[in-house]
């Protein structure tokens, strides 16, 4: 080493100047890595270059494209009161900027200079590189001319702060006066230039014919050999420099010096001073200086990103319409998709349940569908489809200008945030709040690729053929040719909390396809709470780019590729490396946000069961959270059983300033093993899987191998603070360490893109499935509330068997009112059902009191972990609360059935007891109407008229049904509820099975249901013995309760399975080597019985109760009876019609004829003026009324005896002819009453049909003039004693009317009556 000194450093030819490095590199890279570049030496406080210089062209470049990436973020002391700052792109920020240029010699070091200018005093910093510097005496060769620049930007500290305001400081190299396009640049774009030369004699032709508004400022060595003040003063006469604007550095030291320097540039930026915005400067620069953003590409992706930006006024009604698939619908779509899994609403229809999402999903499908094709999409799909360098342009000129827009709000929001946050974490509602808003806010490129997802996802629910459906096949592709450009593309949207699976699916499977099926990958993520430098670590590791910034920032996990180098492939065994950047997980102040415990729970399980390797971020600040993240990934790896493999993790500590970190933290990475064992036991046991003792049986760590630490990554204080390169050293440390055990490990899934993606696929829906346990905190709190939730379910269950028990006996009661005990009045039954509901509530009241007093008897223990779910008691009293009010409403249900049902079959009884009444009178009326339409009814047409018969008694009964209970569909809602905490795997079972095909062979325990257990015979015929005692036992249990069904006649109810679930839960718990899974099938195995069973019993019991029922079963014996009575009656009528016909209407006939020739001129005789119909009808009547009352006497005879007793009783006054009476002496028996009936009925017809029947008897007034004769001859006789007779006047009689004598009158009537 001493010899080294010794050996001249020029001698080295090999050496390089620094800035020609720096030039040479800027001139080999493409701009996009220029401005990664510049970006990075930026953050280093290093300088960059504003004017490139070509020395072959002699043409200067401005690096305005290189510098477009550049966010700033400062406090100039006008704003320090207000705690607000200014962020922004510094090539769009009007800051000062003063130049420094030498002209001639100068025996000042100038860019030493100026970086004691930019240094505060505690920190010194080496902005622009010197000649003090590491070669940087070797000269220089192609980077004279170079222009740099860098800002100075204040924190707001006045202690600290250099300068008050940004001030932008040039630095041009070499010497100005061979550089004069250089330096007119600078003169025109500058607020002041500050020239350093010693050389006053010299050329000074330069500072000639400016016209800028640039002021001037003369810095000169009184030390040096050319120095002399008269010379000084023409120059500065002749050049129009200000006396005071001359600095001259006398024998001082530095510090003075600096200080005078310092002083004339806070006075030239404090006093109004002209300023250039950096992008500016371009319309400045044509002359011999070109703009790297003048190329074709450039402008083209400008001009396309500003057709979609031009049209934002404001980002969120932006994003309704032009974004709006991706929004609420998405949104929605996402929770249902999830509940679809989880099923935490379902109601006790759980088919239905499933299909009503379905469906609603369906729905919201189409209204994407609908939303119209916006023209932002369009243009930016144009965008992304362009050749591959204007696709970078456009993308990046439309995150710079979508940044601008939504920068204003953004800032201040994440800062709100941060300081919310830190201050006030209590104030949930405003954090929320705000982070709703930074969401809303957002807008950047990555919401048109999410647009973009949905577009696809959208196409593809409509049907194979829609051409609608063609237009976005290609999207994908265009997606994973993104990903190959390095591009980070979402995996899991943040704001939905899931992932668009078809799309990304699209994208792997075109990934797959564009690299030729070599498409290994190797999945590395970083994983920690919000803000800690996540992204950071990994661009740092990487190279890439991770959106960064400081409040929340990363939202759900976006993936990049890496190329493998061809050299590094063999080795590493793959072709890309994904990398996945995951959102920040929650602090504990904020995590008790509604939701987050599970939205970050989710997150962390698909990203570390994704990966291969983990990078676990922990902040030296909030190594408490990590831990309970990694508790509660403890217990979802336990429960999933897709995870085949331990994932690896490595431990990053970050912000560890200690320099031995790695020795003095021995001690607390043993400490923290130990904990992480022991929460793994903890876990273990929880999940029923103690074969996993150590945290590294689930996950691969090596704690002294896998855990880092990482110091800060700024050294001092932002905005000036460099990065520290201890922070870079150590990430590159991390990162060799990684490549180098990717290398030798042998425990990588080396999946391609498809085989990732299904891997993808089966492990979301693990997660979707996963219900409980990512609902908390950690494992501790878990077990408190699961702890909690078994007793409060033993509550829960005491209740309502109390109260199922109570129901039962009451609908005992109320089907047997009645029944059992006589002489009860059906109609109080109603009385006793208003009691019984009052008891009931006073019941319930009771027993939700008990819970309820159990609860807080609970929570008074003094225990520990009660305090950890404080918060959840309100849940559990509101449960109590709706238990009891279900149940209210159950019971009154069920009993208000009970007694609907008791009084429907008090009506079957009662139609029953009026059966006959109803067939005799409805086939009376069908003989009536037989009889009216002259038709005899056939057999078929009287079943008809029976049914419709037998409808009309039926519907007296339609409301009164006892419904059929699906109990297979209460079983899987009970078990449903029964299995909340279990694990995913349940609910998954538990969405497939049916349980249907379950519990009808024998019950034979599998060895794959123990993932973990080492599965040894005898310990498989352990379990299967259990299994078969609990099944034996259950067995009976169904047993017993059918038995109790039938003796009671009771139906089956829900709480016989709820007994069942308890024996089993009871029976289970003390093995715990019975996995949940095991559990689950062996539930299925006594439910898929007990259905069965229970079903058929209900049947039964539905068979004997229902009233509809128990009068369908006396439906043939009613038309039986039916048939029979109707031709019964039938045949009666029949003979008793005939009977009458032949032998009683002759005989009456005959007997009127008789009377009436008789009594008519008796009439007459007695002066009586005869009305011949009227005598007719009365003898008629007279006649019949004697027929009828001889039947009434006679119908009380004996049946043989009727005709011949009908007949002797009429003896006197009809002559019934004997020959035809023979067929009806002998009646058949008992048809007495109804032959009489029919008769009595039949007589009544014929008396009328006689009456008006026969023509010869019609009375037609003056019709016959014979007849006549004989009325105006009585007229005329007995005018006089008429109108006596009826109190009137005598009437007129005609004149004619007098002429007609006795004679004629007895001749007309007798013609009349055919009298000879
Ligand atoms: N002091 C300090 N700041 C850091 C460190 N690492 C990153 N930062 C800064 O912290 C801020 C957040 O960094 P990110 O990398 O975006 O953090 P993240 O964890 O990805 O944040 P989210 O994605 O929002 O969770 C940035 O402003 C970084 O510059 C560090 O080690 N120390
Ligand atoms: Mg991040």
């Amino acid at each position: 080493m001493y010899n080294y000194s010794f050996t001249d450093a020029n001698d080295d030819s090999d050496a390089i100047n620094p800035l020609d490095l720096i030039t040479a590199l800027f001139h080999c890279s493409d701009p996009f890595l220029q401005q990664e570049m510049v970006s990075k030496m930026s953050m280093c406080q290093f300088s960059v270059p504003l004017l490139l210089p070509n020395c072959d062209t002699q043409q200067s470049t401005l690096m305005l494209w290189a510098m477009r990436d550049l966010v700033k973020k400062f406090r100039p002391h006008s704003l320090a009161g207000d705690r607000t700052f200014v962020e922004g792109r510094i090539v769009e920020m009007d800051i000062p900027m003063v130049s420094f240029v030498r002209l001639g010699e100068s025996s000042l070091p100038k860019s030493q200079t100026l970086n004691k200018l930019l240094s505060n005093p505690h920190q010194h910093n080496d902005t622009f590189v010197h000649r003090d510097m590491d070669c940087g005496d070797v000269p220089r060769r192609i980077s004279d001319g170079l222009v740099e620049v860098s800002w100075y930007l204040p924190c707001g500290n006045t202690n600290i702060d250099v300068f008050p305001q940004a001030v932008a400081i040039a630095n041009q190299r070499g010497d100005g006066r061979f550089f004069k396009t250089q330096m007119s640049f600078l003169y025109d774009t500058s607020a002041a230039v500050f020239i350093f030369s010693d050389d006053l004699e010299g050329d000074l032709g330069t500072l000639n014919n400016r016209e800028s508004r640039a002021e001037l400022f003369l810095v000169t060595n009184s030390q040096s050999k050319t120095f002399n003040m008269e010379t000084l003063r023409d120059i500065c006469m002749k050049h129009k420099v200000k006396e005071t604007n001359v600095i001259i550095k006398r024998k001082q030291n530095d510090a003075e010096f600096v200080k005078a320097l310092r002083f004339h540039v806070s006075d030239v930026i404090g006093n109004n001073p002209h300023i250039m915005k950096v992008e500016d400067m371009a319309a400045v620069a044509h002359h011999g200086i070109v703009v790297d953003e003048d190329c074709t590409e450039c402008r083209n992706g400008r001009t396309n990103a500003e057709g979609i930006t031009g049209r934002v006024r404001d980002v969120v009604t932006f994003k309704k319409d032009h974004l709006p698939l991706h929004g609420e619908i998405w949104k929605e779509i996402s929770q249902i998709e999830k509940e679809r899994f989880r099923m935490r609403h379902a109601d006790k229809d759980i088919e239905g349940y499933k299909s009503s999402l379905k469906t609603k999903e369906e729905q919201l499908r189409k209204e994407q569908q609908e939303k119209a094709f916006s023209e932002a999409m369009g243009r930016f799909i144009a965008g992304i489809s362009d050749s591959r360098t204007q696709r970078l342009y456009f993308l990046k000129w439309l995150k710079i200008q979508l940044d601008t827009l939504s920068r204003q709000n953004l800032s201040k929001l994440r800062e709100q945030y941060k300081d919310c946050c830190r201050n006030t974490p209590q104030n949930k509602e405003l954090i929320e709040d705000l982070d709703k808003q930074i969401s809303n806010c957002s807008l950047g490129p990555e919401h048109f690729f999410r647009e973009l997802g949905q577009l696809y996802e959208c196409a593809c629910s409509l049907p194979e053929n829609n051409p609608a459906r063609q237009n976005f096949q290609h999207l994908p592709a265009l997606c994973a040719q993104m990903l190959l450009d390095g591009f980070p593309v979402e995996l899991v949207d943040g704001d939905a909390s899931n992932i668009p699976m078809k799309w990304i699916q699209g994208v792997l499977t075109q990934l797959h396809q564009l690299v030729d099926t070599k498409s290994k990958i190797l999945v590395l993520t970083v994983l920690g709470v919000q803000s800690t430098g996540k992204s950071t670590l990994l661009n740092t590791m990487f190279g890439v780019q991770f959106a960064v910034s400081s409040g929340r920032c990363t939202r759900g996990a976006f993936m990049l590729l890496i190329k493998v180098s061809e050299e590094l492939r063999s080795e590493l065994k793959c072709d890309f490396i994904m990398v996945i950047d995951t959102e920040g997980l929650k602090s504990p102040e904020l995590a008790s946000l509604d939701k987050s415990y599970e939205h970050d729970n989710e997150l962390a399980m698909l990203v570390i069961g994704l990966s291969d390797i983990t990078i676990i971020n922990i902040s030296m600040e909030n190594s408490t959270e990590m831990k309970d993240i990694l508790q509660i990934l403890l217990h979802a790896f336990l429960r999933m059983k897709e995870v085949g493999k331990k994932p690896r993790c490595l431990l990053v500590h970050q912000n560890v300033s200690d320099m031995s970190a790695y020795d003095s933290n021995m001690r607390d990475r043993k400490k923290l093993v130990e904990q992480l064992d022991e929460m793994t036991r903890a876990a273990a046991k929880m999940e029923k899987k103690v074969a996993y003792a150590k945290f590294i049986d689930v996950m691969d760590y090596d704690p002294d191998k896998d855990s880092h630490y990482i110091p800060g990554l700024w050294h001092g204080t932002p905005p000036m603070a460099p990065v520290n390169a201890g922070y870079s050293e150590a990430v590159y440390d991390l990162k060799k360490n990684l490549i180098g055990s990717l290398q030798t490990s042998d425990n990588i899934r080396n999946s391609n893109a498809t085989e990732f993606l299904n891997w993808i696929q089966s492990l979301w829906n693990a997660v979707k499935f996963e219900n409980f346990i990512f609902n908390f905190k950690n494992s501790l709190v878990a077990e408190a509330y699961t702890d909690l939730c078994t007793q409060f379910k033993s509550w829960e269950w005491s209740f309502q068997s109390v109260m199922d028990n109570w129901l039962i006996t009451k609908e005992t009661f109320i089907f047997n009112f009645g029944v059992t005990e006589k002489n009860v009045q059906i109609n109080n039954l109603r009385t006793r059902l208003i009691e019984m509901l009052l008891e009931a509530s006073e019941k319930l009241h009771e027993e939700e009191q008990t819970i309820l007093y159990n609860l807080e008897e609970y929570f008074q223990k003094k225990d520990s972990t009660v305090r950890l779910i404080g918060k959840y008691k309100q849940d559990f009293r509101t449960s109590a609360t709706s238990l009891r009010r279900q149940m209210e409403m159950s019971i009154k249900h069920s009993l208000e059935k009970a007694v609907e049902i008791r009084e429907g079959m008090e009506k079957v009884n009662i139609i029953k007891d009026k059966q006959m009444d109803t067939i005799e009178k409805k086939v009376c009326e069908l003989l009536q109407q037989c009889r009216d339409r002259k038709s005899d009814l056939s057999e078929d047409g009287l079943t008809r008229e029976f049914e419709e018969m037998w409808k009309g008694i039926m519907s007296e009964l339609s409301a009164v049904r006892l419904p059929e209970k699906d109990v297979y569909q209460d079983v899987h809602h009970l078990l449903w509820s029964n299995s909340r905490s279990k694990s995913g795997r349940v609910s998954e079972l538990l969405n497939t099975v049916d349980l249907r095909t379950c519990g009808q062979g024998k019950f034979i325990v599998k060895t794959e249901w123990f993932a973990g257990w080492m599965d040894k015979n005898h310990f498989i015929t352990k379990i299967q013995e259990i299994c078969d005692r609990i099944i034996k036992h259950c067995d009976s249990l169904i047993s017993d309760h059918i038995s109790v069904m039938e003796r009671n006649n009771t139906d089956y109810h829900e709480t016989y399975i709820r007994d069942l679930l308890k024996a089993v839960d009871d029976q289970v718990k003390p093995h715990e080597q019975i996995s949940d899974e095991c559990e689950a099938y062996l539930k299925f195995h006594v439910c898929g019985r007990a259905a069965r069973l229970f079903q058929k019993a209900h049947k039964e019991f539905n068979v004997r109760n229902d009233p509809q029922n128990r009068l369908m079963e006396s439906k043939p014996i009613f038309l039986e009876k039916f048939i029979e009575s109707f031709s019964e009656k039938d045949l009666c009528q029949k003979r008793a019609k005939q009977f009458t016909e032949t032998c009683v209407k002759p005989a009456v006939e005959d007997y009127l004829s008789k009377h009436l020739g008789q009594a008519i001129p008796d009439h007459m005789k007695m002066g009586h003026g005869g009305v011949k119909n009227k005598i007719k009808k009365k003898l008629l009547s007279e006649i019949v009324q004697r027929i009828i009352q001889t039947i009434y006497s006679c119908s009380k005879t004996e049946d043989r005896l009727f005709i011949q007793e009908f007949c002797s009783g009429l003896r006197s006054q009809l002559v019934i002819p004997r020959d035809a009476l023979g067929i009806f002496l002998i009646l058949s028996e008992g048809k007495t009453d109804q032959f009489a009936n029919n008769l009595i009925e039949l007589m009544k017809e014929m008396e009328a049909h006689i009456a008006q029947g026969s023509t010869d008897w019609e009375i037609t007034g003056d019709q016959s003039m014979e007849s006549s004769d004989y009325w105006k001859y009585v007229l005329m006789k007995f005018n006089n004693e008429f109108a006596e007779a009826y109190n009137a006047q005598p009437a007129d009689i005609p004149d004619a009317w007098k002429t007609l004598t006795a004679e004629d009158a007895l001749r007309g009537l007798r013609e009349s009556f055919h009298m000879q």
